[in-house]
């Protein structure tokens, strides 16, 4: 199966050269990376233009002028993914907080459902241990709240862990998919349930960036929150 990993990127200057390594080590056959940066002031997108080079067609890059938003990227990536024939797309950080080994899982669940998602509330998936209780409330609360609202059955529906085939993925109204910032992540899995997609929960360990500075806030947060109400009006 030709599978394409996007990811997006924002000064990820350290880990995306790991990455690569990873990735790669894998035994995944007819594996692309697609990287989408924005103009990192870190210069990922030069990092990123060296691995190209050094790695044949097996990596590309996609330049955007500056910082436009993770959905956006992700947007942006899928649809340049789908144009270059591959048959699975997956959509994994640069931090490390999905474990590139995963990947397998998520293919080998994908041959048997439209999406695999993967997932920090099934059991054997877990939030990182470092992480204080407060802090694992909070986005058990923020997922919980999602799925609520929205009515959804998937148990993790913020995680950006995820593997699409490429029918499925073709289906999605991706020009109509409004959410930039962390709810892109829900928008993307509500528009998918009300089409009827079928899919399947992949547990993972989610361990916290270890290179390179958080940019999660309150104020982030906050607006994700209203931002789930919107979308029940948006995908009918
Ligand atoms: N191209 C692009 N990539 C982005 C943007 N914002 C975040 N990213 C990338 O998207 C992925 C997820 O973002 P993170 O910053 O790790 O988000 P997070 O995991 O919620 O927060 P921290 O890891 O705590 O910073 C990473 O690979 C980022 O580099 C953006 O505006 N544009
Ligand atoms: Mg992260």
């Amino acid at each position: 199966m030709k599978l394409t990993v996007v990811v997006p990127t924002y000064n990820e200057a350290e880990n995306l050269p790991k990455l690569v390594s990873t990735l790669f080590s894998l035994p995944l056959e007819n594996l692309t990376l697609l990287v989408v940066d924005d103009n990192s002031p870190d210069g990922t997108g030069r990092i990123a233009d060296e691995l190209a080079a050094s790695n044949g067609h097996c990596v590309r890059v996609l330049h955007r002028p500056g910082k436009l938003g993770l959905g956006t990227a992700y947007i942006t990536g899928f649809c340049s993914a789908l144009e270059h024939g591959a048959e699975a797309v997956a959509q994994m950080d640069a931090d490390f907080s999905h474990p590139p080994e995963k990947l397998l899982d998520l293919a080998h669940a994908l041959e048997s459902c439209d999406i695999a998602l993967g997932s920090r509330y099934v059991p054997g998936g877990r939030l990182d241990d470092r992480w204080p209780l407060w802090r694992k409330a909070l986005s058990g609360f923020g997922n919980l709240y999602a799925r609520t609202i929205l009515g959804l059955p998937m148990r993790d529906v913020t995680g950006g862990f995820r593997m699409w085939r490429r029918e499925a993925l073709l289906q999605m109204p991706l020009d109509r998919i409004r959410s930039n910032g962390y709810v892109f992540q829900v928008e993307m899995v509500y528009s998918a349930h009300k089409l009827g997609l079928t899919y399947q929960e992949v547990p993972f360990y989610f361990a916290d960036r270890r290179w390179g500075k958080s940019k999660m806030s309150f104020r982030i947060q906050l607006e994700a929150a209203l931002r789930v109400w919107q979308l029940r009006r948006l995908h009918r």
